[in-house]
């Protein structure tokens, strides 16, 4: 799965705030266990990150962030280190598909 998906950094620690929070656009990639990040479809065919990607593994948890009202269509990743980050998908069929396929991860 790829495509535009906005982040937005709420927690870099159990209990301590992110301090950088805006929203940053990437295009995402899923590949077998990581989640990429790049400027558009073009970076990623050259390869080239626009910032660090994200190991997922089985205690990642991702869901729906319905806590978050500002933005409909978004959803959560949790780390076990305490990192927290919220992703706004275009639509709800977006939103969907990427948690079905980190899910599967
Ligand atoms: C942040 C930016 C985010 C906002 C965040 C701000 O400021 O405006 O959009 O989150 O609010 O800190 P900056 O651009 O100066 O980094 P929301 O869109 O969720 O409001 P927050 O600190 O309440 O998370």
């Amino acid at each position: 799965k790829e495509g535009f998906l906005s982040r937005k950094h709420e927690w870099e620690g159990h209990e301590r705030k992110a301090t950088h929070r805006a929203w940053e656009k990437y295009y995402s990639a899923l590949t077998s266990n990581r989640l990429l990040f790049f400027k558009d479809a073009k970076h990623l065919k050259s390869g080239r990150t626009a910032t660090d990607d994200f190991q997922l593994d089985p205690s990642t948890s991702i869901a729906p962030a319905t806590d978050y009202r500002k933005k409909t269509n978004v959803f959560r990743l949790k780390f076990q280190d305490g990192n927290e980050y919220l992703f706004h998908a275009k639509d709800d069929t977006e939103m969907n598909e990427w948690i079905t396929a980190i899910n599967n991860t």
